[in-house]
């Protein structure tokens, strides 16, 4: 793991997922996440309890790609195609497989339409703007759909811990805010295509609702 954070990093794992025929190595996919979550942690221990459960599922993933199985978890393509024509999926209710690949990449597939709206609304945001609008507004519009009632509550209690604008600027260390704003115009096509590509291929699969 990264002992400090950098945007440029996010990018360049994000980056590195794309292959050629545009299918996404899950080993670059959760490197991303695990940039996030360091991230995540650098805001306080509010958010412990969401980078608990993000690195369990990154966790999960990588004992995957770890295992004798690795060579089918290459890609989310290839995971999928592997866990589905094996039966390793649970379909409608959790069972004989709680924790597919499929199922636990969902969640965090999820979570990416989350950092995809709020960085948006990070990049096009100005002086007056709080990041903790701005983050509820992404969950609202995304996660929170997904999640019960519990969880939506202590999610917004850990929004209101998040510092403001300017210290959130400078946490992504990626220079000043002129630069910080670039980078994530470059980042943010980029986390747009992998969530995409990831959306087509669930919604192709049936695979959307995954218990
Ligand atoms: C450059 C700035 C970017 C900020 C980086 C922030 C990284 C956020 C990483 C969040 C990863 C969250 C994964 C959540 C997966 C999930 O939905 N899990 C739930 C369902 O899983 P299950 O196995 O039960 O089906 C699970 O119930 C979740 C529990 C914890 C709460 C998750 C709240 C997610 C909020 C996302 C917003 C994070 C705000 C961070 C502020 C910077």
């Amino acid at each position: 793991m990264a002992e400090c954070f950098s945007l440029q990093n996010v990018l360049e794992t994000f980056k590195s997922s794309l292959s050629d025929n545009k299918e996404v190595y899950i080993k670059y996919y959760i490197a991303g996440w695990r940039e996030l979550v360091s991230f995540m942690n650098s805001l306080g221990t509010v958010f412990s309890f969401i980078s608990k459960d993000a690195v369990n599922k990154i966790q999960i993933l990588e004992n995957f790609l770890a295992s004798e199985n690795g060579s089918h978890y290459l890609t989310i393509q290839s995971m999928l195609k592997f866990e589905l024509d094996n039966e390793l999926v649970d379909l409608t209710k959790r069972a004989n497989h709680p924790e597919s690949g499929c199922r636990t990449l969902l969640r965090l597939h999820r979570a990416l339409l989350w950092l995809e709206l709020f960085l948006e609304r990070l990049r096009t945001s100005t002086e007056e703007s709080k990041t903790s609008v701005m983050c509820s507004e992404a969950y609202n519009e995304s996660l929170a759909r997904h999640h019960a009632w519990i969880i939506r509550k202590a999610t917004g209690v850990a929004f209101c811990a998040l510092p403001g604008r300017d210290a959130f600027f400078e946490v992504m260390n990626a220079g000043s805010h002129e630069e910080v704003v670039n980078l994530l115009g470059e980042a943010l096509p980029l986390i747009s295509e992998v969530y995409q590509i990831t959306e087509d291929l669930y919604a192709k699969n049936n695979l959307l609702e995954l218990p």
